[in-house]
């Protein structure tokens, strides 16, 4: 019989991908939605006919409690997030709520849907596998560089903070229930699919609008800032990998290479033989109130447990959202143009 999982945060990069994996692999899979026609369903609808959804919201620990009893799930991948940072400041406690307290819905729901009391030490055989989207932000201005499963926390963020808890709340029902709760300490990953507003695809996006013609001057906050880019692809096999263990731990996931904000404006311009200096301003409104200036990851342990290791360096990464941009920029200007009768 094929295993059943449910996806929160299916309609956003990694939800789509992990679908996807998921399906490819045999599985049923319900994607659980929110708010009253969202607009992203249909969207990842396209990229993956066969995903079934459910309602459901993690501000509402109700509407978790009845998307787990009637998916009847045998893992559940908590996506789903406030995932920029930048908004982590202006809105703070909405995003302690969705980020933070929002794991603890998701972990009391199954906890209960699994008919566990919370005087019960031992979950029972066939119990409810659960995945916590974590953050190498967790990390945020970093004991050590590279960063494993035990370097401290010292989050720089409200997003931070809130995945500090949501990471810590997972272990806790782990070892409070005897919960196969696992906590995936991600480093950042892009991809064509990434949302506009991270700097990965925020530069890829104005290159190809620059390259043809729409757009001159890119502004960019922190050009020093270094991260561990690796591709969502690679990155939700992590993500599966991590639910298949004899017994559930944290794991670190990245590519092990530093590269700076400024490194990838230079490939991505360099990509379509323009000079990032004659585009590039630097906003200080851009700017954030505490920077995460450079994280990179040890994954070790996923590679010797999990047999993980990336496939995609970050050069043709960065080349992939080039390329992927100039044909959705081309198409919709095609569009736009026939629209106004100008084609
Ligand atoms: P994303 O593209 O921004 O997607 C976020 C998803 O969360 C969307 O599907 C969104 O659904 C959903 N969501 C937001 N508020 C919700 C709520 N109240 N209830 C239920 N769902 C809600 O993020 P991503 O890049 O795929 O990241 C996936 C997860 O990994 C997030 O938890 C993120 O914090 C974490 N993470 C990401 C990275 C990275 O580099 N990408 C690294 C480490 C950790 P709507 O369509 O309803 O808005
Ligand atoms: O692309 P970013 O916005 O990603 P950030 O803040 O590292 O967060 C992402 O990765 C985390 C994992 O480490 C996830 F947990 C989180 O959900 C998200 O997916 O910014 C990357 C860096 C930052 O240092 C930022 O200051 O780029 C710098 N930057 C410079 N100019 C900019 C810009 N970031 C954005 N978004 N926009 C700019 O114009």
């Amino acid at each position: 019989m094929s295993k059943r999982a449910l996806v929160t945060g299916v309609t956003g990069q990694d939800g789509s991908y992990l679908a996807e994996h998921l399906l490819g692999q045999g599985y049923q899979v319900w994607g659980l939605i929110r708010g009253q026609a969202n607009p992203r369903k249909s969207r990842v609808s396209r990229l993956a006919s066969e995903l079934d959804f459910v309602d459901g919201d993690l501000m509402d620990q109700a509407s978790l409690v009845a998307a787990v009893d009637s998916v009847q799930p045998d893992e559940v991948y908590n996506l789903g997030a406030i995932s920029f940072v930048p908004l982590s400041w202006p809105q703070a406690e909405l995003v302690t709520e969705v980020n933070g307290m929002g794991v603890l819905r998701m972990l009391e729901a199954i906890r209960m849907v699994s008919g566990l009391s919370t005087s019960r030490t031992a979950a029972p055989d066939g119990q409810i596998r659960f995945y916590q989207a974590s953050s190498s932000e967790m990390f945020g201005k970093a004991a050590e560089t590279p960063q494993r499963e035990t370097t401290l926390f010292h989050p720089r963020s409200p997003y931070g903070a809130a995945k500090a808890y949501g990471h810590y709340i997972t272990r806790n029902y782990r070892e409070s229930f005897g919960m196969y709760a696992v906590s995936g300490m991600l480093f950042n990953h892009e991809s064509p699919r990434r949302g506009q507003e991270f700097v990965t695809r925020k530069i890829s996006l104005a290159v190809a609008r620059i390259k043809l013609g729409l757009q001159q001057e890119l502004a960019l906050g922190n050009l020093d800032a270094v991260r561990d880019w690796g591709y969502a692809g690679d990155y939700v096999r992590a993500m599966h990998l991590m639910l298949q263990q004899e017994e559930s731990d944290d794991y670190v996931i990245g590519t092990g290479q530093m590269h700076s904000v400024r490194d990838a404006v230079a490939i991505a311009f360099d990509h379509v033989g323009l000079d990032w200096r004659d585009h590039v301003v630097v906003a200080p409104e851009l700017v954030r109130p505490a920077e995460v200036e450079v994280l990179c990851a040890d994954s070790a342990r996923a590679q010797v447990r999990l047999g993980w290791k990336p496939e995609v360096e970050f050069p043709e990464l960065m080349h992939m959202m080039v390329d992927a941009d100039l044909e959705q920029v081309a198409r919709e200007t095609r569009m736009g143009e026939l629209l106004a009768g100008t084609w």
